[in-house]
C-alpha cells in the first residue's frame, strides 16, 4: 500500500474521508477518476423493465470509481457487501449491490407496525463508515456561540440531554419511483440508481436527543443562523467529484423538536448500515435530509450549497427536463406528501376468493400529519371502499399506518385495484401519473394501482368449470397456459347453429 494517495482521517474510523476541508484531495480524486472513462460509463438501467435478478444492479460503474482511487476506497464495495449480509435479512430485494439500496418484500413489509431492523429500507450514496464509538466525535460549528466537540458519552449523558423515544417512520423520496419510470421515464441520478418498489419505506422507534438541545448547549445560534448543515463521513462520487454526503435542514425544524440525533433504532444500537453510532432523524421530511454518519453541524445563514441540498431532491415543473431545465427551476422537496400503497396482492396475481379479497398495505403523511382514512377501490377508481378504523394500524404524528380491508368485489376479470389516503388535513393522491411527473421521479404519490386477475367463485358457470379444470388435473395458473374451454357437451342447444346472419 505504498502508493496510497488518500489516508483516512481518524484512527478507528474506517471509510471517513475528509473532503470538504481538503480541496486538494478533492481535486487528486477528480483527476483520477476523470482519466478513468469507465468510470464513467452510463448506468446499467434506462428504459428497459428491471432485470428479475438479485442485485437487481451491481453498481459496476460505481465499484470502478472506487477501485480506480485505490485504497481505501477499494476495499468499500465488498466490505459494504458484507455488512449487508451481516445485518440485513436474506430475502431482501437488493436493487444496487453498492453504494447498497435495498428493500423489504412487500408482504413482509406490512407484517409489522413497527419495522424490524433487518427489514429497514437502505439508501446508500457511498460505502458505508465503520465508526469507533470510543473516538466517535461531533463537532458543532458556524454560528453557533460556543462551538463545540461532543464525544458520544456527553451525548449519551441523560444528565446533559435528557433522552427521548419516537416512533417516527423514514421514506426516501424515491419511493415508488417504478411505478412511474415503467410509464413515463425521467432523468436524474437516482432514477438509475434506484428503481423503488414502494418498499422504501420504513417505521422505527427512534432513541436519541433532540438537536435543539444540543444547539442550546452550544450557547445556541448566533444572529442570522437560519440552517444547520449535517456532514456525513461517507463519500459519495457524484458525476467523478467526490464529497461528504451533505444536507442541511431549516433551523425552525430544529426549533420545534422534529430533529433528534439517534443513537437507537427498536431498542437496540444503531447497526452500522442504518449509521452507527449516531445519525439524524428529521421526522416528516423525506429521507435523504435524515443525515447518516454525521460527525459535523455548521449553521449557516442560508440552506447547504453541497450538491445533495442544493442540486438533487428537487421538484420541476412537468415541462421541466435537462434540456431546458436548471436547478433554480426546482422546488427543494423537505416534507413528504401523503401517499400509500398496496402491499398485497401484487401485481399480475390471479386470485380466486369468494366475493372479497384481503389487501394490505401502508399509509403515510409527512410535516407532522398522518394518515386519517385510507379508502380502496375494486375498480380502478369508480368505487371506493374505506377501511375501518380498526384495521388501520396506531396514529402517531410521524409514521405510517398500516392497514387491511376485505374489499368486496365482484367482477370476473383483470382488475385495477387502487388505494388512496387522506392525511388529517384532507390532502389526498393524484389520480394520474402525469400530474406527478417530475425529472427526477421523486414523491411519486399517486393513488396506487394493482392489476390482478379476479376468479369470483361465487358465481356458478365459475365454480363448475374449476371442479372441471380439477378433475382435468388442469392448472388455472397460469393463465396463459393453455387449456381447451369444457369439451362440446357444454355447448347448450342453440348454440351450434352457425353465427352468421340468415340473409
Ligand atoms: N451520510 C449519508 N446520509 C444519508 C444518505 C447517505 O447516502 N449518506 N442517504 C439518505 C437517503 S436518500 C435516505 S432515503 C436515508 C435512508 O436511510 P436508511 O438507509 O437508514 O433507511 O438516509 C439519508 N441519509
Ligand atoms: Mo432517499
Amino acid at each position: 500500500m505504498s502508493d496510497t494517495k488518500f489516508h483516512e482521517e481518524i484512527d478507528g474510523w474506517k471509510g471517513y474521508m475528509e473532503w470538504e476541508r481538503e480541496p486538494q484531495k478533492k481535486e487528486l480524486a477528480f483527476q483520477i477518476l476523470a482519466q478513468h472513462p469507465e468510470t464513467t460509463h452510463p448506468p446499467e438501467f434506462q428504459l428497459k423493465p428491471l432485470p428479475s435478478t438479485n442485485p437487481v444492479f451491481n453498481g459496476q460503474r460505481w465499484k470502478n470509481m472506487h477501485h480506480a482511487l485505490g485504497y481505501p476506497f477499494s476495499v468499500m464495495p465488498s466490505a459494504s457487501w458484507d455488512v449487508v449480509n451481516c445485518e440485513k435479512a436474506s430475502d431482501m430485494r437488493h436493487v444496487l449491490e453498492f453504494p447498497y439500496n435495498g428493500e423489504p418484500p412487500p408482504e413482509k413489509l406490512t407484517d409489522h407496525h413497527i419495522t424490524p431492523n433487518k427489514y429497514h429500507f437502505v439508501r446508500n450514496h457511498g460505502g458505508i463508515p465503520d465508526i469507533n464509538p470510543a473516538t466517535y466525535s461531533l463537532q458543532i460549528d458556524g454560528l453557533v456561540n460556543e462551538p463545540r466537540h461532543l464525544t458520544l458519552q456527553k451525548l449519551q449523558d441523560p444528565g446533559i440531554f435528557p433522552q427521548e423515544t419516537i416512533v417516527a417512520t423514514l421514506q426516501c423520496s424515491g419511493n415508488r419511483r417504478s411505478e412511474l419510470s415503467i410509464r413515463y421515464p425521467g432523468g436524474g441520478d437516482e432514477l438509475v440508481n434506484a428503481p423503488w418498489n414502494g418498499g422504501a419505506i420504513g417505521t422505527a422507534r427512534w432513541a436519541g436527543v433532540s438537536l435543539k438541545r444540543i444547539i442550546k448547549y452550544c450557547g445556541g445560534l448566533k444572529t442570522g443562523a437560519k440552517h444547520l448543515e449535517l456532514y456525513g463521513a461517507d463519500t459519495y462520487i457524484k458525476n467523478t467529484a467526490p464529497g461528504n454526503y451533505i444536507v442541511s435542514v431549516p433551523w425552525n425544524k430544529v426549533k420545534s423538536h422534529e430533529v433528534f440525533l439517534c443513537w437507537a433504532m427498536n431498542g437496540e444500537p444503531l447497526p452500522k448500515i442504518h449509521s452507527f453510532p449516531l445519525r439524524a432523524v428529521v421526522f416528516g421530511y423525506i429521507g435523504a435530509r435524515s443525515c447518516k454518519w454525521l460527525y459535523r453541524i455548521k449553521a449557516l445563514e442560508a440552506p447547504s450549497k453541497a450538491p445533495v441540498q442544493r442540486e438533487e431532491y428537487l421538484f420541476y415543473n412537468n415541462q421541466v427536463g435537462k434540456h431546458n431545465g436548471s436547478f433554480s427551476y426546482g422546488l427543494s422537496i423537505q416534507e413528504t406528501p401523503v401517499s400509500s400503497a398496496i402491499m398485497w396482492p401484487r401485481d399480475r396475481d390471479v386470485i380466486m376468493h369468494e366475493g372479497k379479497i384481503n389487501v394490505k398495505g401502508w399509509a403515510y403523511s409527512g410535516g407532522g400529519r398522518w394518515p386519517e382514512r385510507v379508502e380502496v377501490s375494486p375498480d380502478g377508481g369508480f368505487s371506493w371502499y374505506v377501511v375501518p378504523g380498526d384495521r388501520l394500524s396506531k396514529k402517531h404524528r410521524h409514521a405510517w399506518r398500516l392497514w387491511s380491508i376485505e374489499l368486496p368485489l365482484r367482477a370476473e376479470a383483470w382488475v385495477e385495484l387502487r388505494c388512496r389516503c387522506w392525511d388529517n388535513a384532507l390532502n389526498s393522491q393524484p389520480a394520474s401519473y402525469r400530474d406527478i411527473w417530475n425529472w427526477s421521479l421523486h414523491v411519486q404519490n399517486t393513488q396506487h394501482r394493482v392489476i390482478v386477475y379476479s376468479v369470483n367463485q361465487q358465481n356458478e358457470s365459475t365454480r363448475e368449470g374449476l371442479k372441471n379444470l380439477e378433475l382435468q388435473d388442469k392448472p388455472l395458473v397460469p393463465i396463459t397456459l393453455s387449456v381447451k374451454f369444457r369439451g362440446p357437451e357444454s355447448i347448450e342447444p342453440g348454440f351450434d347453429d352457425p353465427r352468421d346472419p340468415d340473409d
